[in-house]
């Protein structure tokens, strides 16, 4: 236990130090400002995706269905004004035997994302692991698809130290092919990915597949592990889907343990098969040391975390630059009951509005991470979350900003061909209780619902302008 703990907390120092490298070293050259991509809707608007992940119950639950009811979904939308979700879904309920697909899981699913569908919400479905399966301690894969050749797989404190457990490591190399019985694996899990995206091909709530949660490389690690299988499963992944459904976007994740952290990823470009635009999306997490093990934002941990946020927005910059790809932060929160945690959630706000990406908080299991203290009953850190954001932008966003101290949301954007509708803005009630204010630099219709608490805004195109938009509280 004394070795696997000095093991963490040397790989959190690596990650810091590391992190800290690549946060005041200077930017390679070649890369210059991020060429930034934006997921859209049918009317080729940006999107701009924000969140809760449904839910970690759903990795143990016996039907794989999470915790809400259908009135929990109106209730999140009342509590936050979110427009999106990532939804867990897992391989062993796809697939519970071999090339047998299980229609009934995935009619549930389909029953939920309905009820999404209702709030006016896009649904990410994740194909979610934690230590790869079940067989082997963690949640994802089919005991069929595990083969830890009889080693020892003990569930470790903290849980993230059961990777390292040889039978897990082997199970992963099995996996990737890195160990040589099982190679039948990677086109299981592409063929069981083709099977789900045939089922959703024709559903529009669906925004897009996360092709795997959080992988994790057994016993080949970094770039050799990014570049090599885990790069070449994707794109078997891809031309897979790609057979049976031209249209959802696909995510790709890097390594859990070099991005969670804030370092690079070596994740290559992936070539998307489909007629028209590549729509591949990359959606890392983020986890800083020491937030991710229970630690507050105070004291000294604010300056590590810090710094860990800035080198993750480079690294996350550099790596969405190398795949020609939009991004959306798939993952991140806190024990939101810790001291300082207001203002960490605050600060990531801050630096997502910059980057002008999206986000899916961890999670809404009720708990202590959770806007929900328990079903129906908010915690202190959901009015936090719920904040004024623009869920569609009718052209090419410039910029994007609110100013908790002012109340002003600010939206700067171009026009961009073939894009029509309007630009959607939520308005939490708190702050802006008898709806918006607009001032924009030219001649525009809106139309606040005050039910949804979304202003929407049409502006007639003008060539070369850039559209400036603030919208303060108004007052009656
Ligand atoms: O913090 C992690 C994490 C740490 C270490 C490792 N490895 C050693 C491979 C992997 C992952 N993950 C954070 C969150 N992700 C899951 C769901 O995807 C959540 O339960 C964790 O809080």
């Amino acid at each position: 236990m004394g070795r696997l703990r000095r093991w963490l907390v040397g790989l959190v120092a690596l990650a810091c130090a590391v992190g800290l490298l690549a946060a005041v070293g200077p930017q390679p050259s070649g890369t210059g400002p991020w060429q930034e991509r934006f997921i859209t809707d049918a009317q080729g608007r940006a999107l701009i995706l924000y969140g809760l992940n449904t839910s970690s119950s759903a990795k143990s639950s016996a039907d794989g269905m999470p915790w809400i009811k259908q009135g929990d979904v109106a209730a999140e939308y009342n509590l936050l004004g979110t427009d999106f979700v990532r939804y867990l879904i897992q391989w062993r309920q796809v697939e519970p035997r071999p090339g047998h697909y299980d229609d009934a899981y995935l009619a549930q699913v389909a029953q939920r994302v309905a009820w999404y569908r209702q709030q006016g919400y896009h649904v990410l479905l994740d194909m979610h692991q934690d230590v790869y399966g079940p067989a082997v301690g963690g949640n994802g894969a089919p005991p069929w698809a595990t083969d830890s050749d009889g080693l020892p797989a003990k569930p470790q404190n903290p849980w993230e130290l059961t990777y390292i457990q040889p039978g897990v490591i082997h199970a992963f190399d099995e996996f990737w092919g890195t160990a040589p019985d099982h190679p039948e694996y990677r086109q299981q899990y592409a063929a069981a990915w083709t099977h789900v995206a045939k089922y959703f091909a024709g559903d529009d709530t669906v925004i897009g597949y996360d092709l795997m949660n959080e992988p994790w490389g057994g016993s080949v690690q970094g770039a050799a592990f990014e570049s090599g299988p885990l790069a070449s499963m994707y794109q078997d992944t891809i031309d897979a889907i790609r057979t049976v459904d031209q249209k959802h976007w696909l995510f790709v994740e890097p390594a859990a343990v070099s991005t969670n952290w804030g370092m690079p990823s070596a994740l290559p470009k992936l070539a998307d098969p489909r007629a028209g635009e590549a729509r591949i999306g990359y959606a890392p997490h983020l986890y800083p040391e020491p937030i991710d093990s229970g630690g507050s934002y105070t004291g000294g941990n604010v300056f590590l975390t810090d710094r860990t946020l800035a080198s993750w927005a480079a690294q996350v910059q550099r790596t969405a630059t190398r795949l020609d790809a939009p991004v959306l932060l798939g993952e991140w929160g806190l024990d939101a009951t810790q001291p300082g945690s207001h203002l960490y959630v605050d600060h990531v706000q801050t630096l997502l509005d910059q980057m002008m990406i999206g986000e899916s908080y961890w999670s809404s299991d009720p708990g202590s991470w959770s806007p929900w203290q328990a079903p129906g009953k908010p915690s202190d850190i959901a009015p936090v979350l719920g904040t004024a954001y623009p869920r569609a932008i009718a052209g090419e966003p410039v910029s994007f900003g609110y100013d908790k101290g002012t109340l002003q949301l600010t939206v700067d954007w171009t026009d961009k061909a073939g894009v029509t509708g309007s630009t959607d803005l939520y308005l939490p009630p708190s702050d802006f209780p008898n709806g918006g204010d607009v001032s924009l630099n030219g001649e525009y219709t809106s139309t606040w619902n005050p039910r949804t608490h979304i202003l929407s805004i049409t502006v007639p195109p003008k060539a070369g302008l850039v559209h400036t938009l603030t919208v303060t509280p108004s007052t009656s």
